[in-house]
Parts: structure tokens; sequence; C-alpha cells
């Protein structure tokens, strides 16, 4: 909130009005599913409908709670009635154009709206020490759920029952959660970077790729494995091979002061000398906490600059049409002088 107030005032802004819902919990804690906050120089308003009185009592620090009877715009505009003007700083990406032309009705001629992109999710891509504690153990859950599930994959398993199983023990461990919909993609469907499990059986000599992570205490974690049933052929021995060594070049140009493309580009340079590059069809990783994919994005033309404390993925992949996929994805936290890896599962080819 003191670093958020900081930067309000280099925008000239009087307030900002946060809408979208881990920014909200990122700055009063609250984890409902319906809340604003309105962050002034000198004092937050919280505000929800009356399902969460109790749970905003029990969870929001920083801010006064405002139970809101008709809805959060009349009470955002009771809130601000008697102020003569206010610039009022919003994210435009995270407001709907309905939503906007309401506020813009409730809260009449006095507000000048201010456009102000990514100001908490900068705050945000550098963890704190609990933060990033928090996440090493969803990262080490992780971990043990794919070092758990593995043992499953025998021909005849479908992949939606592997990812039941993954999910299963994802929630017996103690997570809330998949942080996203579990990708189990086995034979020629692994070509597909976001496949959805299906019911499709395992069979000999397919690739599997496993993409499983989960949310503990509100904070992602994100992690690919992929396996091979079977004895792995030469071609499958060698596209592994340079998937791993594109990941550990990426991970090898990480420290802090080099930008993000920079990395995205060291994971293509590994593909293109083995001719691979051209597989490679999606941005090297992205940022990981409170949502899955945050600031900053491993990919081309982005110029962010690496700051310890970032937390990221690193997960190159090639894709072959027809013939399967393989992608290897671990977490990683950019350290004073490098990257520590979060996610600790076995990188060397699996046969199963
Ligand atoms: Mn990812």
């Amino acid at each position: 909130m003191r670093r958020l107030r900081l930067s309000l005032l280099g925008l000239c802004a009087d307030a900002l009005l946060v809408t979208h819902l881990p920014n909200v919990r990122y700055l009063c804690g609250f984890t409902g599913s319906s809340g604003w906050l309105l962050v002034e120089q000198d004092r937050s308003t919280f505000f929800t409908d009356s399902r969460y009185t109790f749970q905003a009592r029990q969870e929001v620090l920083g801010a006064r709670i405002q139970i809101a009877p008709h809805g959060l715009i009349n009470s955002l505009a009771e809130a601000l009635k008697g102020r003569r003007r206010l610039r009022l700083a919003y994210s435009p990406a995270q407001l709907s154009v309905a939503q906007f032309n309401a506020l813009k009705a409730g809260l009449g001629g006095r507000v000048r709206w201010v456009r102000a992109s990514q100001l908490i999710e900068t705050l945000r891509a550098v963890k704190d020490a609990s933060e990033l504690n928090t996440i090493r153990d969803a990262c080490m859950l992780i971990s043990r759920v794919f070092e758990q599930s593995v043992a499953s994959i025998r021909p005849g398993v479908t992949e939606l029952a592997l990812a039941a199983k993954i999910e299963f023990a994802i929630k017996s461990r103690g997570a809330q959660g998949p942080s996203f919909e579990t990708i189990v993609a086995s034979g020629p469907r692994s070509a597909w970077a976001h496949a959805t499990p299906s019911l499709k059986p395992f069979r000999k000599n397919e690739l599997v790729v496993l993409d499983q992570g989960a949310i503990l205490r509100g904070y992602c974690s994100d992690m690919t494995r992929t396996v091979f049933l079977g004895r792995p052929t030469p071609k499958v021995r060698r596209l592994y091979g340079a998937v791993l060594e594109a990941q550990d070049a990426a991970k090898a140009a990480i420290r802090p002061g080099v930008t993000a493309q920079s990395v995205d580009a060291a994971a293509r340079k590994a593909l293109r000398s083995q001719g691979l590059e051209r597989f490679f069809t999606h941005s090297t990783g992205h940022g990981l906490g409170l949502e899955v994919h945050e600031m900053p994005r491993l990919g081309r033309g982005e110029e962010t600059v690496l700051q310890q404390g970032m937390v990221l993925t690193v997960e190159p992949g090639v894709y072959l049409d027809g013939f399967g996929g393989i992608r290897i994805e671990d977490d990683v936290v950019v350290t004073s002088s490098g990257a520590e890896d979060l996610t600790t599962a076995p990188r060397e080819l699996l046969g199963l």
C-alpha cells in the first residue's frame, strides 16, 4: 500500500480504484470473489457485498470495510459524495465497458479518470520473503504430486483419469486446488501446447506431457514434465535433449539486470543450433505469484529488466504436428546472481 501510494503521486492521481481481485487481495488480504478497493493517500476503503461481511472483517487489513447494500458502484458514489474534484486512477484492462460506463454515470462529472495500467502488477512482480516461502512450498508440493502421479501412467489409463489423480493429490496435500486446468496430453495430442485432457487412453511408445500447478495459500506453482511410455527412441532422445539444453540456457541467462527478452533469446538460440527453433511456438516463460500468469513475460520484445525476487517459469518446448510435443517447465526465483530452481522433480528423460 505504501509503495502503491508513491506511484500514485507520480501519476498525479488522488486515488486508485482497484477492481482486479488478485490486486485487491495483494493490497488488503481479501480472498472472496467480489470486492473493490479505493486507495487514497490517507486512507483505503474496501467495498464488498453482504455475503462477505464476516469474511471481510476477518481478512481485510489496512482498509475500512464498507458493505454495499445496492452494488459496489452505488457505495463508491456514496463514499465519494461531497468531493469537489477527484483524479481517479483505474486500470482499463480490468474494468468492462459496461462497468466503466456505469461508474461514469454513478460518480458524475466531478471525477477525472486517469488511466493507470500495471501499477500493482509491477509491485507484485517482485516477491517479498513471505511470498517466496509460500511459492517455494507450492512448488515443492507440485513436484511431489508429479513424482506420485507418474506411477499411474500405464497403457489403457486415460488422460482424464490421470488428470483427476493429479488434482486429487493436489488437494489431498493441502493445496486449495490446481492453479489452472491440469494438462495431460499423450501421443500426437501432446503437440497441442495447451491441450485439455481427453478420454484418449495412453498407448505404448507415446510421449505424455503433464503440465500441472497448485494454489497454496493463494500462491501458484506451474510445472511441466514430459515422459515417454516405453523405451525412448533416438528421435525422442534427441528432441528431449535439445529442449532440456534450451531450458538450461534460459536459466543460465537469468540474473538481475538482464531483460526478459534476452532470456527468451537464449532458449531460442539453443533450439536454433539444433534446427528446432521453428517448432518452439510460444514464449519461454512468465511471472508467477497470486496469478499463474503475471509480469514479466519472457518473450520476444519484452524489455522488462529482471530483478532479484522475481519468480518466473522457464518452459521451452517443441511441438511436431502428428508426432507429439515435449515441454520442460520449472519455476525459478531470480537471486542476487542467477536463478534458483523452486520445482525439483527430476528432469532427465523418463522412460516408463
Ligand atoms: Mn507455465
